[in-house]
């Protein structure tokens, strides 16, 4: 096997890169709600300190008590910290992040079931961690024995979900951490946001590294979508064949349909990224809105229902999100096993069930002239061949005012029933909800002819 260390003193070559000019294809603009599956050696201890209303935890202290629980394999190492104290009681002070890959046991995960679950919460595209920050590979790659096949779970456990995703009909993406890899480097732990960028890889020997194994998930998963985190190592800097220019290009050759998020660290972007942000506006251009049901995307056993997003919680954050022009990237964490959480698994089946009824005003849609509106009961708008969809986002009020732009439509209520409404002098229309209508997240009125 080569030797990956870090090397220093690349030379970076003067050829300018070229870049791809692939826009976002509709699939992905239709799509509206995918999946990230954040699965690794973190989920064996899935723990990280609680964060949450009540919790303050001071930014110098932000990466000791790192709210992310895929981040264990950072915070562990960081002498004294929670995750630190934790570790020594539970596994050993011998015990290193990397000895949890013989203690990984996915016996549990079955492909099929697991993205079937996903599907039926509605998904339209499912991106695995392929590998995370901590190195470790989830499928069998010829570059590293730090894998999932050769150790833990000798599975390969991304040919299974690629399979299997597109068995269900699914697009199929993978995240990968393109200039972290903690495994191949010799840093001390990130305690700060400025050691975010000072530890992480940007050598020639390590770009190579990465590069092979991107041309591996290339080669052989053929992935709707590439999720890199972290930019790219010599991003930019280099004509050369690891370089993110050349490996665009070899990315489109291979799948001219797909679709990269803009985390590469260069000029070109595909869709823009934005992780834990509520966004007040429509975003002209397409964007991913991504988080987890908690506040960590790998799974957090010391979470509760107090610290995740309930069913009606997410509905309402997906409509809000595709309102503004976006697609909602929410993010499940398994247990270790392979099994979804309990908490995880009924706020998706809440959301899959209101999908059911009310995905046309979802899937396929665009943003109309506004998102919502400033006054009055809270509501989203989507545009689709059908018309402008209003989404009333607290129909236990009874009640909500209709634009005035919806003056000569055909007006309905999802369920069929007719929409009835009284004018007040300055001519604002309030329609009544129908009482059938008041116990869901969100009520969905159709405008037709706007
Ligand atoms: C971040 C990572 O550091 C998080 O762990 C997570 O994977 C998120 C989606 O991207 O940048």
């Amino acid at each position: 096997m080569m030797n990956f260390e870090k090397r220093t003193g690349p030379d970076f070559g003067t050829a300018a890169p070229v870049y791809p000019t692939h826009g976002v294809p509709d699939w992905y603009r239709d799509a509206k709600l995918g999946f990230f599956v954040h699965w690794g050696l973190y989920s064996v201890p899935a723990w990280a300190v609680q964060h949450g209303d009540g919790v303050n935890i001071p930014t110098e202290d932000a990466y000791a008590w790192h709210q992310y629980a895929e981040w264990y394999g950072n915070t562990v190492r960081i002498a004294g910290s929670p995750t630190w104290e934790r570790h020594q009681r539970l596994f050993g002070p011998g015990t290193s992040y990397e000895d949890l890959a013989d203690r990984w046991d996915a016996s549990a995960f079955d492909a099929d079931s697991f993205v079937g679950e996903l599907v039926d919460a509605g998904a339209r595209y499912i991106v695995p961690t392929t590998k995370h920050h901590e190195g470790f590979c989830l499928w069998g790659t010829e570059t590293t024995g730090f894998n999932a096949v050769a150790r833990g779970p000798r599975r390969d456990l991304i040919a299974e979900f690629q399979a299997a995703t597109r068995r269900a009909g699914a697009k199929f993406g993978v995240y990968y951490s393109g200039a972290l890899d903690w495994h191949v480097s010799d840093f001390p732990p990130i305690e700060s946001d400025t050691d975010l960028f000072r530890y992480r890889r940007n050598d020639e020997h390590f770009a190579r590294y990465s590069a092979a194994q991107l041309d591996e998930l290339i080669e052989r998963f053929s992935p709707d979508l590439l999720w890199n985190d972290i930019e790219w190592p010599d991003g930019g800097k280099a004509g050369d064949d690891y370089a993110v220019a050349a490996l665009l290009r070899r990315y489109f050759d291979a799948v001219p349909d797909g679709v990269v998020n803009d985390r590469w660290g260069v000029p070109y972007h595909g869709f823009l990224t934005r992780e834990y942000t509520d966004i007040p506006e429509i975003i002209p251009e397409p964007w991913e809105s991504t988080r987890g049901l908690g506040h960590s995307f790998g799974f957090n056993q010391d979470e509760d229902s107090r610290h995740s997003l309930s069913g009606a919680a997410l509905i309402r954050l997906l409509v809000d999100v595709v309102a503004k022009n976006g697609n909602l990237l929410i993010n499940v964490g398994p247990a270790a096993d392979g099994s979804i959480p309990a908490l995880q698994r009924s706020a998706m089946r809440e959301l899959g069930g209101w999908l059911r009824t009310n995905g046309d005003a979802i899937y396929g849609t665009r943003p109309w002239i506004r998102m919502g509106e400033p006054t009055g009961s809270p509501r989203r708008y989507t545009r689709s061949a059908a018309g402008v969809h209003m989404h009333v986002l607290d129909p236990t009020t009874g009640t909500a005012e209709l634009p005035a732009e919806f003056d000569e439509s055909a007006l309905s209520w999802v369920d069929g029933s007719a929409v009835e409404s009284t004018s007040d002098a300055s001519g604002v229309r309030t329609a009544t909800i129908p009482s059938a209508l008041r116990a869901e997240a969100v009520a969905v009125l159709t405008a037709s002819g706007v």
